[in-house]
């Protein structure tokens, strides 16, 4: 079904190809993107049309600087290490994956020094035992090369970027041989290091209200060792992770058919509820609530498909959400975050060429094999940095996520008893959620809705500072969802309305 959905994704715009021009129609038409969905049931005079909204001067400027130059060098720099496979030497300066986190953390290190301690690098590690069915023959030390920005208003708040800078070949056990991992992942490290390098300039104009790390993790072809490692030492601490942006394979958007398309494309992969290992009732109460197309997960990337709609004269790209948590038969470092109850979400190129991922180098009949430098596209690499840093910072800078959004059970419903109020018996819906504790960056709630056929929310409706609400349209025709709007106009992603009992 899913490939289905993309490949009308495609073929919707595939007219658009021939002459395709930004911002894209389709992403800045007046009423929004609902003509992305059929969603034009249920009529109502609920709201208005949703406008994409707009990321401000600063941060438009900051993603600006993203250079392809510099994510040319990080991904040259990292493929002469010849091999970052997991187990691969660490005693080398030249060759290997100690070479290459030894270059990571200078790197990040000499980046962050504009940032006068505002950002902390560092590497943590842990010993890792062989598993030799997973590709890892002997034990190693897996580091993650890490940079953080602590939040001024609340920096318990955690907004998580990882890419991993590991390599493979066919054997993944085979840490000898050259594995240049110029894709896969050395694209996703690049967007790394320019973020670390752009805050490291910045950060102590702009620090964020919230907290973000960005981290090359180690070990994802193995076992996703680096990324469970972070998962869970956040999950330790208690740190509330409202997002991880995992970036794997973002390279290219130059393979044929279609490919002027796939070049202003990127693939965000959200999952549903199905990483998660729930007691029945529980999955039942989701298929009830339609919870499934409306994880933290869906709304985060329905977030940063709308920032990036508003910004799309500057990020050049099209975000298309896929309702998967990654493609048949694959995974990433993104998954870690799902299993200990993380939103997080996996960006990865529209249309993967598989000659140039995890193959040996080599040249069978004149056709190239390998995750060669030659075919990474960098500006398409920077135009995906650009879409990343923009949904981490407009989400960074705006109110928390509203909490507790609820249905007031027996709204919109037949009598159940005498004593229930007339106003109830209608195909109206009434809603509570939590105004307490105060964000000081909140200015005030919306109420979004969308018809059930459309994958983005389409309508807003302004409801002020209060805790309680009531629509006129039936809670059983539509799909709602709050969001937090701070004094500068910056938007939350949005949390699905549930039933007090969820
Ligand atoms: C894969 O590589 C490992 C390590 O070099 C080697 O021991 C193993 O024999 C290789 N497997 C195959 C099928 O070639
Ligand atoms: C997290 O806590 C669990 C349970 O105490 C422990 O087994 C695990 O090693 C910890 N992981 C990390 C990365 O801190
Ligand atoms: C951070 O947030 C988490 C999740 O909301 C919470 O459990 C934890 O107590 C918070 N920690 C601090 C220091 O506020
Ligand atoms: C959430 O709201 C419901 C009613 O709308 C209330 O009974 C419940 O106590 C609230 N939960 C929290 C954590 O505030
Ligand atoms: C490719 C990718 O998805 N990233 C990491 C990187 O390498 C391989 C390719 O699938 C994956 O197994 C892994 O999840």
């Amino acid at each position: 079904m899913v490939s289905q959905a993309l490949l009308l994704l495609l073929g919707t715009a595939t007219t658009l190809a021939s002459e395709l021009s930004f911002p894209p129609p389709t992403t800045l038409a007046s009423n929004g993107y609902a003509n992305w969905g059929a969603g034009t049931w249920p009529p109502a005079s609920v709201g208005v049309p949703l406008v994409p909204q707009t990321a401000d001067s600063e941060i438009l400027s900051l993603i600006s600087q993203i250079d392809p130059a510099r994510m040319e060098h990080t991904i040259r720099t990292l493929v002469n290490f010849g091999t970052r496979h997991t187990a691969s030497t660490t005693t080398s300066l030249t060759r290997g994956i100690g070479a290459a986190r030894k270059w990571l953390l200078k790197e990040m290190q000499e980046y962050a020094k504009p940032a006068n301690g505002m950002i902390k690098v560092s590497m943590p590690c842990y010993f890792q035992p062989a598993e030799p069915e997973n590709g890892l023959p002997i034990g190693v030390d897996i580091c993650n090369v890490q940079a953080e920005i602590k939040g001024t208003v609340d920096p318990n708040r955690t907004i998580v970027y990882t890419g991993h800078y590991d390599s493979r070949r066919i054997n993944g056990s085979d840490y000898e041989n050259d594995a240049p991992g110029a894709d896969d992942n050395a694209s996703a490290v690049s967007i790394a290091l320019e973020m670390v390098r752009i805050l490291g300039l910045s950060v102590a104009k702009n620090q964020p209200a919230a907290s973000i790390i960005i981290s090359a993790v180690a070990g994802e072809e193995q076992g996703l060792y680096g990324s469970t490692f972070l998962a869970n030492t956040l999950k330790n601490a208690s740190v509330n992770v409202e997002a991880d942006f995992n970036n794997d394979i973002v390279g290219t958007g130059s393979n044929a058919p279609f490919n002027k398309l796939n070049q202003h494309t990127i693939r965000i992969f959200s999952g549903g509820t199905d990483i998660l290992d729930l007691p029945e009732a529980t999955i039942d109460e989701i298929i009830t609530t339609g919870y499934q197309d409306d994880t933290p997960s869906r709304n985060l990337a329905r977030f940063i498909q709308e920032v990036n709609a508003g910004a799309a004269h500057t990020t050049e790209m099209e975000v298309a959400i896929l309702y998967k948590t990654d493609r048949f038969d694959r995974g990433g470092d993104h998954e870690p975050f799902l299993e200990v109850g993380f939103p997080a979400v996996r960006f990865t190129e529209s249309n993967e060429n598989f000659f140039h991922q995890h193959q040996d180098p080599r040249e069978e009949n004149g056709v190239v094999f390998g995750d060669n430098i030659e075919f990474v596209d960098f500006d398409y690499t920077a135009r995906v940095g650009k879409v990343n840093m923009l949904g981490m910072l407009s989400m960074a800078n705006a109110p928390d996520l509203p909490k507790n959004f609820t249905y007031v059970p027996l709204y919109g419903f037949l009598a159940s008893d005498e004593q229930a109020p007339v106003a109830s018996l209608d195909n109206v819906v009434m809603f509570n959620w939590n105004t307490e504790p105060k964000d000081p960056l909140l200015d005030h709630f919306e109420i979004v809705w969308r018809s059930m056929s459309s994958q983005q929310w389409t309508h807003t409706l302004d409801v002020g500072t209060v805790s309680t609400a009531t629509l006129d349209i039936s809670r059983d025709n539509a799909v709602f969802g709050l969001r937090a709007v701070g004094k500068d106009g910056k938007k939350s992603p949005a949390v699905l309305a549930l039933p007090d009992s969820f």
